[in-house]
């Protein structure tokens, strides 16, 4: 069977070659038959996103050529936090125990209050503590993954979850993102000003998700990777190039 990578982006004030501001992206992967289904789908992420409308879209359809991966889920769980300030807190001790040090973990919320607006995920070393993706405010964008929805449906029902698609982007990212030897741990929240649920994913702890990091209305995102000694230049390929489905 030949699958397609299909990813969108959708900015405001942007074209080909200014990024504008980022409302919203989105990735899968779909047979030649489901592309018309998946990119519609996208497009309607990209038309109804909280942090506006945006004036310029881009779908984009590549055919995958390397033989696609399959893994299971991360096991999931949920904290309750009754503040930003004590999810926050949280988020911390989570990260410490995936094995993040303390250093590296402060050098990264220092970094993120300087650099507000990254697309993509921030990669940090957890050895040096400094930043090693190219720095800039692209980032690093993970790509080339998808979890059936069926059979998603059937994983969120079997652990009383709402069935969103949000939780199934982002567990399917997480998961991929985990699977490589080099990945200690990432730290992620959403840019929608009204989702404030965010999460700490690991190989100890899962799919760890936090009900507050951050107040209603605040459109700073936040998707940093923690990772260990990587060779930088394959650790990149895994998560921009190996594709990866998830099925539980
Ligand atoms: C996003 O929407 O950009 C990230 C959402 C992360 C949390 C999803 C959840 O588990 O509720």
């Amino acid at each position: 069977q030949t699958y397609f990578s299909v990813r969108m982006r959708a900015s405001q004030n942007g074209s080909h070659e200014e990024e504008g501001k980022h409302i919203s992206g989105g990735e899968c992967m779909a047979t030649y038959h489901d592309i018309p289904k998946k990119a519609d789908a996208l497009l309607d992420k990209a038309l109804h996103h909280a942090r506006g409308n945006p004036d310029f879209m881009q779908i984009t359809v590549e055919k995958i050529s390397s033989s696609i991966e399959q893994t299971e889920p991360l096991s999931i769980s949920t904290h309750e936090a009754a503040t930003a300030e004590e999810g926050q807190l949280l988020a911390k001790e989570l990260l410490k125990r995936e094995g993040v040090p303390v250093e590296v973990i402060d050098n990264a919320y220092k970094q993120m209050a300087e650099n507000s607006v990254i697309r993509g995920a921030m990669l940090f070393d957890i050895c040096t503590g400094q930043r090693v993706d190219a720095g800039n405010d692209r980032g690093i964008r993970v790509s080339r993954m998808d979890w059936n929805t069926d059979n998603f449906e059937k994983w969120a029902q079997h652990h009383k979850l709402p069935n969103s698609p949000r939780v199934q982007e982002a567990l399917t990212l997480a998961t991929k993102v985990s699977q490589h030897p080099g990945s200690v741990a990432e730290l992620c929240w959403s840019d929608d000003p009204d989702y404030v649920t965010g999460y700490v994913a690991g190989k100890k702890g899962g799919y760890q998700r936090i009900t507050k990091l951050k107040q209603a209305g605040d459109e700073t995102g936040c998707r940093v990777f923690f990772v260990n000694g990587e060779e930088l230049h394959s650790y990149v390929h895994y998560l921009e190039k190996q594709p990866m489905f998830i099925q539980w």
